[in-house]
This record gives structure tokens, sequence and C-alpha cells, in this order.
């Protein structure tokens, strides 16, 4: 894999060895992928190197994937508590911030993240990494997620054995111990393997061979995956699966020029009271339709609508979300926002702002 150098291993290696203090970020909205390869990075650091590692996140995670951060795993948001998780970022010696490629992505954690002056790591997967901001980047495009890029560098950190003061590596505590790994392997395991089924929604989208073979390592050193997909798929709340049938039913809207979008507003939000993450996958729910081409998703949130965009391939939601939203993303799965203000002047004329956008991309 052309993002994984021997040179960046052994860099890892020795910005691991020697620090103490360790800070692990993720993005706004944490998702599963920002979850499992936090959670993962952080038992790393913590059971296998003995590093005093916290995650810090700068909102906390919807409830639907908070489960991924193992109990008891320290993890500080910014939401609840913006001094402390300031300050551990300010206060670590090493600090590696995973599935976003820029400081402004962790939002209220940015002035910390400038303002540390922590050696810094990024390992990500979207376009576009601010590299001048990192003393050490892993990233590449061409991988299913975070997590999976993490995972073949905690392979080839443990295998090559140069992150010394790990007490055991992670390659022969999970892949290569003939009685079956060890617990907090496995833990790193599950965290990984849930940040990749959600992220993937289910190996739908964005699976790579090197995905499929990450998985199947994964379930062979004892990971259980059905316990995991109960959790995940089998755990909602009534109200999820009502306000994905209305939205499907009635704020579904399907163009002739095979582009579909939903406007989930604040009004519906109540109604349903929704919580954050209950609407995770409805974008992708338009695109079964054999003549939609693009499915946008609008989700009113103060003073602007999040966006979501996805896209069979022949189609950029990238594109989309670059030109109209503000965004950004990858070629079939992409996002923006919608400001209120310098976008459009009221919550109510977003549709006709999405109509015309569509509009005009899809010609
Ligand atoms: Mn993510």
């Amino acid at each position: 894999m052309k993002a994984i150098t021997k040179e960046g291993i052994m860099e890892l290696g020795s910005l691991i060895k020697n620090s103490a203090k360790v800070a692990v970020v993720g993005h706004m909205h944490p998702d599963g992928d920002a979850l499992g390869s936090t959670s993962a990075m952080c038992l790393y650091l913590r059971n296998f190197c003995g590093k005093d590692a916290t995650i810090v996140l700068p909102e906390t995670p919807a409830d639907n994937v908070s489960f991924i951060i193992p109990e008891g795993l320290p993890c500080l948001c910014w939401d609840k508590e913006p001094k402390k998780s300031e300050s551990r970022i300010l206060e670590a010696d090493l600090v590696i911030q995973l599935d976003c490629n820029a400081f402004h992505r962790t939002e209220g954690l940015q002035c910390a993240m400038e303002a540390s002056k922590a050696k810094k790591v990024l390992i990500d997967q979207h376009l576009n990494p601010a590299v001048e901001s990192f003393n050490l980047v892993f990233s590449t495009p061409e991988i299913s997620s975070a997590r999976e890029l993490l995972y073949w560098i905690l392979k080839e950190l443990s295998v090559k054995e140069n992150a010394e003061g790990c007490a055991t590596s992670v390659a022969s505590a999970l892949f290569l111990a003939e009685e079956g790994a060890c617990p907090s392997a496995i833990e790193i395991g599950t965290a990984l393997m849930a940040g990749m089924t959600t992220d993937t929604n289910n190996f739908a989208n964005s699976v790579f061979p090197s995905t499929l073979q990450m998985a199947s390592e994964l379930i062979a050193s004892g990971v259980d995956r059905d316990a995991l997909l109960q959790k995940i798929y089998n755990s909602y709340r009534e109200n999820r699966v009502r306000i994905m049938g209305y939205m499907q039913y009635e704020g579904m809207q399907v163009m002739e020029n095979g582009a579909a979008y939903m406007i989930i507003t604040r009004e519906i939000q109540n109604r349903f009271d929704l919580q954050e993450g209950e609407t995770e996958g409805l974008v992708n729910l338009p695109l079964t339709i054999g003549k939609v081409r693009l499915s946008v998703l609008l989700k009113e949130d103060g003073d602007h609508f999040r966006v979501s965009v996805r896209s069979k391939k022949g189609t950029s939601a990238q594109q989309l979300a670059l030109k109209y939203f503000h965004g950004g993303g990858h070629e079939n799965a992409a996002g923006g926002r919608l400001f209120i203000g310098p976008d459009i002047n009221n919550a109510d004329e977003a549709e006709n702002y999405v109509k015309n956008a569509l509009n005009s991309f899809m010609q």
C-alpha cells in the first residue's frame, strides 16, 4: 500500500516511543469510522505501549454508535468538557488525528490543535490532506476507511517491531497467536470491525480487496461480528424506523433528471423526537431506485443544513458537494453545508436551492 512506507512506520514507531502523553483526535459528528479508529489507536497506545493516551472528540458521539468506544477507555468530548479537551491537546507530546484531513474538521478543537506544540500525525483516507500541518502523514483515498489504514499500520508497526517499549505486538497478539488472540487485541479488532461495518454500510460501499482481507483476518482472530451486527443494526429506537418510513413515503422527491432529494426540517426532527445519528443510511435509499443516480439529504441544524450526497458510478457526489454545498469528500459519497444567511434567506428556501442546484448539475 502506497501510503504506508517503511520510513513512515519507523518514524511513527519512534514518535510513539518518545512520547508519554498522547491525544487521539477525531472529527465533528463522530461516526463509526472516527470512533472505531480513535478507539483502536487509543487502546493500542495504552495496552500495548503503556502510554497515557486519551481520545479527544469535538462532539459527544450519538447513542447508536457510542458503544464502539469500549467502556473505561478515556474519552473527552469538547461539547461537554471544552477546557479539559483543549488542555489535553495542549499538554500532549503526541497528537494523532484520524478520519479527517485538516485541523478545521475538528471544529471546537481547531485552536488547540493549531496551538499545540505536540508532534502531530495524520492517518486519513480523505482527499487533499493538510500535510503541512503534520509531522507525519499516512494518507490514501484508495482504501475503505481510516480504520482500515490504521489496521495495516498497526500490523506493520508490530511486525517490524520498531515501536520499542511495546510489551507485545498487536500482530502477534491478534494474528499470530496460536492459542487465540489476547483480550486486549480482540478489543482493538472489535473497534476496527465496528467502524468498518458502519462506514462501509455493512460492506456495500468502498470495499477494496484489502477491506475484505482485513475483515477475514479479524473474524479469524476471534472478533464476534454477529454480536456487533446486533448492536449496530438491531438496536434502534422505534422512532428511527418510523422516520425512515416517513421520509421515503412523504419526504423523498425524485426528479426527472435522475436526482432525488430529501429535507429533514427542524419541524420533522421535533415531530419524531429525532436523535443524532438516527437518519444514518437514509441518504442511500433513493439510490436503490433504478433511474436515480444522485441522492441528496439535507438536515436542518441551527443556522445551516447538513448536506449528505451519494451517487452511483459515473455521477460525482463530490463535485456537487464542492460546487453547491461548501463541501467535498469521495467521488460517490460526499458532504457539505447550506448556510441560512449567506446561501439562502431562510430555511424555507432550501428546497428551491437544492432543486436549482440539481437541475444545473444533472444537465
Ligand atoms: Mn468519518
